[in-house]
């Protein structure tokens, strides 16, 4: 699963990305052209607490890669031009984070001049809007001529889908706001829409306004019209001073400035949330360990995501919930209140799931 940070020449993403995969000490120059991919951990107290009571040798985190993109530059007419490469770059990425600035530093000129979260976030769907409104058209000009010359019984399927989705697109429209069933966006899966694709934004605030930082959101939130769009808000410069911080530090540093949860958690965290995604542990003297599967897997999915041998040789799983594991302190425990319990192969995951795999 790949997450990528799209924004603006200057907007913070290479300093988040720096953060989200633990290099603070790294500046960022702004001037990166090459793009980045890095594996990083996925924070979850719920494995530090687990890892505190088994006290084992390893704990292993879940995982997500993050993508840094060299900024979108402004051409000399005002534009910016994105690329065939860019958008094959934005294509790869399962979600989106549009980083949009709202700090001013003169060093480091906006490259539309002024600070304006509200034209950035628009410019940036505009742009992949059109982009996604090019290949439909395209899409559909070839539909049309196929159709009349196969038999194909999908194509004629996939023409009404992708004249819909044309129409919406000409509104102005984003896709992942159109509804579409199961069946239809299967279809459509192939073609990495760009405004199909999950989106969270993140807005990059000046420190001194990170006490504000509601006000900048619901200004930001009165464009978006999706109101499932996660809204996070952060400052670069503080989350680099929290990372060089002992724990006990920033804690302190935290409260005052009155940041309950660090950006790197609340971004990882949301990522995590629009893929679709959630976790299941193993737990053990050697191992404590976060694996990440889609919500709805079922119990040999999971173990198929430990190992395809499990997969195969799955008898049963062991389960006890995260919650309940804490609550009573011990497996035994869990089996004399009755909630650990032995399931079978279709048995759907859940969240927090504790999970010993049984298998021949
Ligand atoms: N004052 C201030 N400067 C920042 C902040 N975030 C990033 N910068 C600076 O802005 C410049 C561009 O940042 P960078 O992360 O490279 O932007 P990118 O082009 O989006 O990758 C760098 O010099 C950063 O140090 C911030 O929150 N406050
Ligand atoms: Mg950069």
């Amino acid at each position: 699963m790949q997450i990528g940070l799209v924004g603006l020449q200057f907007s913070g993403k290479s300093t988040l990305f720096n953060i989200i995969s633990g290099n603070v000490n790294e500046e960022s120059s702004g001037v990166n052209e090459d793009a980045r991919i890095e594996v990083v951990k996925v924070p979850d107290k719920r494995l530090d607490l687990l890892t505190e009571m088994f006290n084992p040798k390893k704990k292993v985190n879940a995982t997500i890669e993050a993508y840094d993109f060299p900024g979108l530059r402004m051409a000399d007419d005002g534009k910016v031009r994105l690329t065939t490469q860019f958008l094959e770059n934005v294509k790869n990425n399962d979600a989106l984070f549009y980083v949009i600035r709202q700090f001013e530093e003169p060093s480091v000129p906006h490259p539309m001049n002024d600070v304006n979260p509200v034209r950035d976030f628009e410019f940036l769907e505009t742009e992949f809007l059109l982009t996604d409104h090019a290949f439909l058209e395209n899409r559909i000009e070839k539909l049309k001529k196929e159709v009349m010359k196969s038999k194909d019984e999908n194509l004629k399927k996939e023409l009404p889908v992708i004249e819909k989705c044309l129409a919406w697109v000409e509104n102005e429209k984003p896709l992942r706001n159109l509804n579409l069933e199961e069946n239809e966006k299967k279809l459509l899966s192939g073609y990495q829409l760009l405004t199909l694709k999950p989106l969270s934004v993140a807005i990059n605030l000046d420190e001194n306004s990170i006490s504000d930082s509601e006000k900048f959101v619901n200004e930001l939130r009165s464009v978006i019209k999706d109101q499932e769009i996660k809204i996070i808000p952060f400052s670069a410069k503080i989350e680099i001073e929290l990372a060089s911080l002992s724990d006990e530090d920033r804690i302190e540093f935290m409260g005052d400035y009155g940041i309950e949860e660090s950006a790197l958690s609340k971004i990882l965290n949301s990522s995590y949330k629009i893929l679709g995604l959630h976790s299941f542990f193993t737990v053990g003297e050697d191992e404590c360990r976060a694996w990440t599967i889609k919500k709805r897997f079922t119990a040999q999915e999971a173990a198929g995501v430990i190992h395809t041998d499990f997969y195969n040789k799955f008898i049963r799983a062991e389960v006890v919930h995260y919650q309940d594991f804490i609550d009573h302190g011990s497996f035994a425990k869990c089996k004399d209140a009755g909630v650990w319990s032995l399931e079978g192969k279709e048995y759907v995951v859940q969240d927090g799931d504790i999970i010993n795999v049984r298998h021949s």
